[in-house]
């Protein structure tokens, strides 16, 4: 249960993490995973992830840890609940693979990839360092992110248009705890299919496809962000924050509005990549890594099966 009084939470300061900045310090010279890629990196010109929630055991470092060896991009925007202070307020929870998604996300910087840092809700307590850069990564509120086909995006975390965050935090601070227990569930779940040899499976993915309430607040959360994107005059919105990749088109006074949501680390594994041609595509990070242990099916092996049979 919660110890503070609602209204001291609303407006509560932000507090340094105890700690967090010594993460940065004692950032080792080698990650404790070594960095592996499988065959070439995939290049895209722009990367999106969000919601990886460091600091907590829901982060599926194992998969983003693959997919920043896998993957680079000439800009990558970290679009909020990167690492989350809500959670290691309460308890430190620090494995040194998420040490290695820092690093990675610092080498990153050096080897000259533009990383744009939009802290979310949870990490809230970087926001005051907006305007600052970091070790190359950049930090502001929201960007604006223009296409190579020339479309114009807005880039935020989200959590603005969070209804229940804005009106309710504390509620929110509820919700939190009870995510995170079924995020450790999850964890488990997931740790014994591993071991039987099945693939990762998202406990709260198919709950939530049939909640009802979930499914009407998160068309209605997709709603308002892209009639914001409008009245800002942008072609589209990229965010993050509701843990749910999705891609959809509005139109407001005949101009269509692109909403983008680059999903999460922590079920969905996703992120939104922008192609060198302006095309841009949700990956859902579980798949690329489970086609690439199957060896892909050939014309040759389908007409040989044909054969057998
Ligand atoms: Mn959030």
């Amino acid at each position: 249960m919660l110890r503070e009084a609602p209204d001291q939470l609303i407006g509560q300061p932000s507090e340094p993490i105890t700690g967090l900045a010594g993460i940065a310090d004692d950032l080792p010279v080698e990650p404790s995973v070594p960095e592996k890629a499988h065959g070439q990196r995939r290049r895209f010109r722009t990367i999106w992830i969000s919601d990886v929630h460091l600091g907590t055991k829901g982060c599926n470092a194992e998969l983003l840890i693959d997919f920043l060896d896998n993957t680079d991009s000439e800009t990558m925007y970290l679009v909020g609940d990167i690492i989350d202070g809500w959670r290691l307020k309460k308890k430190i929870f620090w494995p040194p693979e998420h040490n290695d998604i820092v690093w990675r996300i610092l080498k990153r910087a050096r080897r000259g990839t533009r990383i744009v840092y939009i802290p979310g809700n949870h990490d809230e307590m970087i926001r005051p360092f907006s305007g600052m850069n970091f070790g190359g990564v950049e930090i502001t509120r929201a960007a604006f992110h223009d296409t190579v086909d020339g479309r114009r995006l807005m880039v935020l975390h989200g959590d603005e248009f969070d209804t229940v965050m804005l009106a309710h935090r504390w509620l929110a601070l509820v919700g939190d705890t009870a995510y995170h227990l079924a995020m450790a569930l999850n964890h488990w779940v997931n740790r014994a299919r591993q071991e039987l040899g099945l693939p990762y499976w998202s406990l709260s993915k198919a709950a939530k496809h049939k909640v009802k309430n979930a499914v009407e607040f998160i068309s209605k959360y997709e709603e308002v962000v892209a009639r914001a994107a409008a009245e800002r005059g942008v072609d589209g919105v990229v965010c993050g924050h509701i843990h749910t990749a999705e891609f959809r088109t509005f139109t407001y006074d005949g101009r269509a509005v692109e909403y983008w949501n680059d999903g999460d680390w922590v079920e969905g594994c996703n992120a939104l990549i922008e192609h060198f041609d302006g095309r841009m595509e949700i990956l859902h990070w579980a798949d690329e890594v489970a086609s690439r242990k199957e060896p892909p099916i050939t014309k040759a092996a389908c007409d040989a099966e044909l054969i057998v049979g």
